[in-house]
């Protein structure tokens, strides 16, 4: 009985190995930027910038917990030292200049060391580097869509299950025949966005209807998508895998089934993708159209 059991186990972990593999133009493909149940941490950084901000968000955190602690324990300290019982008669002096310098000098000193961390990323961040790749997103009531510019040829994403909000087995065999497993529901797109790893990736970024926002945590970077507006965000990833992000800015009823799918890829798994996506989404056969071209 307990063989068998052992037996099933085996057999259904087998059944579900081909789910989780992930491919692109045949390269196998990792879940790496997904929120996990009840993380309260960051998702690991796959570029320089994420890993800079997090580093950030940990000083300040120091400086903080330090901060509050001095300020808690004072706190305290006053409480017990100076309450009526234990200090009848107060003292009536109303100014001490050396403590008012001091809390004074101490607060800029602290701002100035932490703006002199967080500006360098911030314009690391803003400041947009030529581009081996432009990709043109535009948000949609409730989906994305993707133009890779340099090649004339976009495509939509929608969430595998769109107009589903709960898992329906229906969900659950799409899921699986994309690759995925119930685990991506909500996360997982149909199509993705697919870049070669490395390399300088731009997005502009654009709403069509309202403000939507496009993220992706593990890159480290968040830009608002304004009608009207072409706002840039940039990305170099450092490790092949599949990131996840969702919409980050309130849109209307479908806002949370509005998710974001990067493939990062080697450099030929990226030009094999790239020739089968101009093919399928630019509607002229690439051959005809180097032929036309020449
Ligand atoms: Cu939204």
């Amino acid at each position: 009985m307990r063989l068998l059991t052992i037996l099933t186990g085996f057999a259904l972990w087998c059944a579900a190995l081909p789910a989780t593999a992930q491919t692109v133009a045949g390269q196998d493909l990792e879940i790496i930027g997904k929120p996990i149940e009840r993380g309260i941490g960051f998702q690991p950084a796959a570029t320089k910038l994420a890993a800079d901000l997090q580093w950030l968000d940990g000083m300040v955190l120091v400086i903080i917990t330090i901060i509050s602690l001095f300020v808690v324990t004072l706190l305290g300290w006053c409480i017990i030292r100076f309450n009526r019982r234990a200090n009848p008669t107060p003292a009536t002096f109303t100014h001490n200049t050396p403590i008012e310098v001091a809390w004074t000098i101490l607060p800029i000193g602290i701002l100035v060391l932490i703006g002199a961390y967080s500006l360098p990323v911030l314009f690391e961040q803003q400041e947009i580097p030529e581009a081996d790749i432009t990709i043109k997103a535009t948000g949609y009531q409730w989906y994305w869509g993707y133009e890779y510019v340099d090649h004339g040829f976009e495509f939509e994403s929608f969430m595998v299950g769109q107009g589903e909000n709960r898992l329906t087995p229906a969900v659950s065999q799409e899921l699986a025949d994309l690759g995925y497993t119930d685990a991506e529901f909500l996360l997982a797109t149909d199509t993705a966005v697919v870049v070669p790893v490395g390399k300088t990736i731009v997005v502009q970024v654009t709403g069509a209807d309202v403000i939507h926002s496009w993220t992706i945590p593990a890159f480290g970077v968040k830009q608002d998508a304004v009608p009207g507006r072409l706002a840039e965000l940039w990305f170099a990833a450092e490790k092949e895998g599949i990131y996840f992000g969702q919409c980050s800015e309130l849109c209307g009823k479908d806002h949370a089934y509005m998710p974001i799918t990067v493939k990062v890829v080697s450099e030929e798994a990226y030009e094999a993708w790239l020739s089968g996506a101009i093919d399928e989404y630019a509607g002229v056969p690439q051959a005809i159209e180097l032929a036309s071209a020449e």
